[in-house]
């Protein structure tokens, strides 16, 4: 019997993307900040020179997936992670973006076989989406290690 599970310590040379809705960036800078502190202090090169991490700013959550899809399609990263917040309180159309964004992440990393880790905070408030990034726990640290967790059982699985 063989058990497959990701590690955090054979991380190795990693090359992790970003991508991040500009859209709430009062949330989403707090997911990214709270998400690089984590991958930082698991030994990836988070500075402005890193051959290790991309970031890819989009308008808003609707555009995760296609360019998620790029860059997960170019072969260099091992993982993606998209971070968002869709707050149900400024938009009509909260589920059709929130809709679009799950199901078309969920696509990218089914179609591409690169896990693309769904970072995007679904809240009715704005306050909600605050807790949830910065001032209650920041669940963009979250992101980040679940992203290292998929990475290193990614390679753990046979054929990789
Ligand atoms: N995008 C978000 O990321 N969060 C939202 O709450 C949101 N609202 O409220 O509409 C939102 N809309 C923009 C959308 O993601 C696209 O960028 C836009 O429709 C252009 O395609």
């Amino acid at each position: 019997m063989a058990t497959f599970e990701g590690r955090f310590t054979d991380l190795g040379q990693v090359r992790i993307a970003v991508v991040v809705a500009r859209f709430n960036d009062l949330v989403t800078a707090k997911l990214l900040s709270g998400c690089l502190d984590c991958l930082s202090r698991h030994g990836v090169d988070t500075t402005a020179e890193s051959a290790q991490l991309d970031v890819a700013w989009v308008p808003g959550s609707f555009e995760l997936p296609l360019v998620s899809q790029s860059l997960a399609r170019s072969g260099r990263y091992q993982v993606v992670i998209t971070l968002g917040a869709v707050i149900r309180g400024d938009t009509p159309h909260f589920d059709v973006v929130v809709a679009e964004a799950s199901k078309g992440i969920a696509a990218v990393a089914r179609d591409t076989g690169v896990p693309v880790i769904f970072g995007v905070l679904t809240t009715d408030t704005m306050q909600q989406a605050l807790e949830r990034a910065g001032i209650k726990s920041n669940l963009g640290w979250s992101y980040g290690l679940e992203a290292l967790e998929m990475a290193s059982l990614m390679k753990a699985l046979p054929g990789h």
